[in-house]
């Protein structure tokens, strides 16, 4: 059987004022091609189906639209945990009854993993993300072993391998940072550092480890694999990683990377003013542009955007010759009140930085402005 290993989905997440809905949608119609042109028996997604826990409406409808093509559509089963995004608990709402048509999502681990079994021949372990202190609580005869998060994947992976029938194909589904993988700019989380490293000998005797939570596609060991994110999701090394899913055959246990082609790039460009603008072929990319030859301020920024659509951000020359130019990314606008628009219209015309007192005069005159709009 073929299994199609991905992971870090990150329905939801924004992009500048948008969100990355369309890449995602490029991103399902690409998985349901591959799941027909291959023979995907079953689809493993290895957490962070979304990027908040408090999903809003287009990610859950989007969301709704994945499972309901793949499982629904297509009839191909799917086994997902939550990862460290997701809310464990909306995830894995009504999860007996979606068993029922195909579907297998844990959101919080228990000390007897029940494998989902597919095929004739292959068991699935489930191990959403967790802590430490969940593994003592489940397993408190071994409390006093479980020091680290890697004594606690350690209890863990042991419970399941006196369990386990050696004569299947045993697959762990996990979501975690494992010592040695690359990171890129958009593991948020990993990148923080609270979420500890586990060595891969934690999974020694399974089959093939799919993990998920580093969003850069990577071997690990022959059997332990990132599928990594199927989308970029930030600029810097992400924009040169190639993107996809991984195949894997139960019998052979050959793995195949197959690649996946968002629409909307991500790409860093660093140029003068005028040659940014003569870049026609940029519009339907996420830009972060450098501007070498001008002060990036609000007026540069509006007119960078009506032609570049896709704009997440912008840094430009500095305003005194040895100052750092802080980038300043699209979003911003949104959270920009009157002050601030007022100071940065002072500062990018006149360099003019005003004082406490007209600050003061600014509040009120603001505050007449708008009695005067209510009145
Ligand atoms: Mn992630």
């Amino acid at each position: 059987m073929k299994i199609l290993h991905t992971s870090d989905w990150h329905f939801g997440m924004p992009a500048g004022l948008g969100t990355y809905e369309e890449n995602q949608r490029a991103f399902l119609d690409q998985l349901c091609a591959i799941i027909q042109r291959e023979g995907v028996g079953a689809v493993l997604c290895a957490g962070d189906v979304y990027d908040s826990g408090l999903a809003g409406a287009s990610a859950i409808q989007l969301y709704n639209d994945t499972v309901t093509a793949v499982c629904g559509r297509l009839g191909v089963p799917m086994v997902m945990i939550a990862g460290n995004h997701d809310s464990a608990p909306r995830l894995s709402a009504c999860r007996e009854l979606l068993q029922r048509a195909g579907l297998y999502v844990t959101g919080r681990l228990v000390r007897d993993i029940e494998p989902v079994l597919l095929g004739k021949d292959t068991a699935v372990y489930p191990l959403p993300y967790f802590n430490r202190d969940e593994v003592s609580a489940l397993f408190p005869e071994r409390r006093e072993e479980i020091r680290s998060l890697e004594d606690a994947f350690q209890v863990v992976c042991s419970h399941i391998r006196e369990t386990m029938d050696p004569g299947r194909r045993n697959i762990v589904l996990a979501h975690a940072y494992v010592v040695g993988a690359q990171l890129s700019e958009s593991d948020r989380s990993a990148r923080v550092g609270y979420a500890a490293a586990v060595s891969k000998d934690v999974f020694d005797g399974f089959d093939y480890v799919a993990l998920g939570h580093i969003h850069k596609p990577q071997v690990i060991a022959p059997r332990i694999r990132y599928s990594g994110s199927p989308l970029k999701y930030s600029f810097g090394s992400e924009e040169r990683q190639e993107k996809g899913v991984v195949l894997v055959d139960t019998e052979t246990m050959e793995q195949t990377f197959l690649p996946i082609q968002a629409p909307h790039d991500h790409i860093s460009l660093q140029d003068t003013y005028e040659n940014i603008l003569r870049r026609t072929d940029l519009a339907e990319h996420y830009l972060s542009l450098e501007v070498t030859d001008r002060y990036a301020g609000l007026e540069l920024l509006a007119d960078l955007q009506e032609r570049f659509p896709y704009l997440l951000s912008v840094r430009g020359k500095a305003l005194t010759e040895t100052g750092e130019a802080a980038p300043l990314a699209v979003e911003e606008l949104e959270r920009l009140d009157e002050t601030d628009i007022m100071r940065r219209f002072l500062a990018e015309n006149f360099q003019y930085e005003p004082t406490p007192e007209q600050l003061a005069l600014f509040q009120e005159v603001l505050v007449w402005s708008g009695e005067e709009e209510e009145g």
